[in-house]
């Protein structure tokens, strides 16, 4: 049963895995004070070590990357120092795991860090913030050209602190409408500089980004997570797909370890991709490893891989509900249903 889940995969020259599981990242807001991890976020991810890979829940980069309560971060000596006895415990079990590292640009509020919120746009959104009653997001302020060099660089900083804190790898959150996804779609990039209003001058930015934390960790132990259907914090744009298709096209020459796809529901299908859903689009345009994600069963997650839709499938809230996923998979037994209020609790 489930034969190809279960086959284990070459990420990369370095990075082979026991199973095409992927933990998908889940934010959890469980850190404790100065946004340091956990004893108990390390016995949380050690349970779960069975996975081919574990995507840490989103970590931000710096201060002003924070966009809900209690994230953990990858700046402060005390936050690697967290991390390291969290990898140290999936490395205890035989565990692989990478940091995801963000910043949610726009998606923020002052309450968190005391300073007005960057984006590539003074373009604000929308909406009222999840879990946080009667507060709605400010109009952010558009980030000057000296802001981007210091952030390409606070990124490869992050980058190398995972490594300090002994993750496999990192994953560049490039998905779901937060900072480098707001350069990556006309509906948040309305600028006038190298760093909008053209498909090269709206890579220019994240691609920045993927060559420092390559420069700083290695193309073998990078993966990037991306969202070509605006699905979450975004609007659709008919011109979004020219800017995905030449950010794939440069990442093709770059060799990463995989790319993934940012999406819920991953039967979700997208106007401005020509009625593609995101997965399809970005394996139509991407030969490397693709991690498939959204809404998958162990079931439709094995048959997809042996399709070729995807090599790995990420999987994300049945690994809430279940902490022993991979085994109750492997031998057939029924898994408990995830509901929201397991949210509340970090087991
Ligand atoms: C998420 N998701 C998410 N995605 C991401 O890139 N970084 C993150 O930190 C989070 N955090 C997060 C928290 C919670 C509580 C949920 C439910 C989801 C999205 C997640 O990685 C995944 O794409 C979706 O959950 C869809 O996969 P499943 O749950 O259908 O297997
Ligand atoms: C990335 C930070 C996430 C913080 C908590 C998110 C909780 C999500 C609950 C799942 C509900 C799924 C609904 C799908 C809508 C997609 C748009 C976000």
């Amino acid at each position: 049963m489930h034969q190809h889940l279960f086959q284990p995969i070459t990420l990369s020259k370095t990075l082979s895995l026991k199973n095409r599981i992927a933990m998908a990242p889940l934010t959890r807001c469980m850190a404790g004070p100065g946004l340091v991890p956990t004893q108990t976020m390390a016995d949380y991810y050690a349970r779960r070590a069975d996975v081919g890979l574990i995507i840490s829940e989103a970590t931000i980069i710096r201060a002003d990357a924070q966009g809900y309560p209690n994230v953990p971060g990858i700046w402060s000596t005390a936050q690697i120092e967290g991390w390291q006895r969290v990898t140290d415990a999936v490395h205890a079990n035989d565990g692989v795991m990478f940091c995801q590292l963000w910043h949610v640009g726009r998606v923020s509020h002052q309450i968190f860090h005391g300073t007005r919120p960057v984006s590539a746009s003074a373009i604000g959104l929308n909406e009222r913030i999840p879990r946080m009653p009667g507060l709605t997001y400010p109009v952010p302020r558009a980030l000057s050209a000296g802001e981007i060099e210091q952030l390409i660089e606070d990124y490869a900083t992050a980058a190398a602190n995972a490594r300090a804190a002994g993750f496999d790898g990192v994953e560049i959150h490039g998905a779901n409408g937060y900072l480098l996804d707001q350069f990556l779609h006309y509906a948040s990039n309305h600028r006038d500089d190298e760093f909008g209003g053209t498909p090269e001058n709206m890579v220019r930015f994240p691609l920045a980004v993927i060559d420092a934390v390559i420069d700083a960790v290695g193309a073998d132990r990078v993966g990037l997570r991306l969202s070509p259907g605006a699905y979450a914090h975004m609007s659709e744009d008919k011109r979004d797909k020219a800017v995905f298709e030449l950010l794939l096209s440069e990442l093709e020459k770059r060799n990463l370890a995989y790319l993934h796809v940012g999406i819920f529901d991953d039967s979700m299908t997208f106007e401005s991709l020509d009625g593609l859903q995101s997965s399809v689009f970005l394996r139509q345009n991407y030969k490397g490893n693709f991690i498939g994600c959204g809404s998958y069963t162990a079931a439709q997650a094995d048959a997809s891989i042996a399709s070729g839709a995807h090599d790995m499938v990420a999987i994300g809230r049945p690994l809430i509900a279940n902490p022993d996923y991979v085994s109750r998979v492997q031998q057939g037994e029924a898994l408990v249903d995830y509901d929201a209020d397991m949210l509340n609790t970090l087991v």
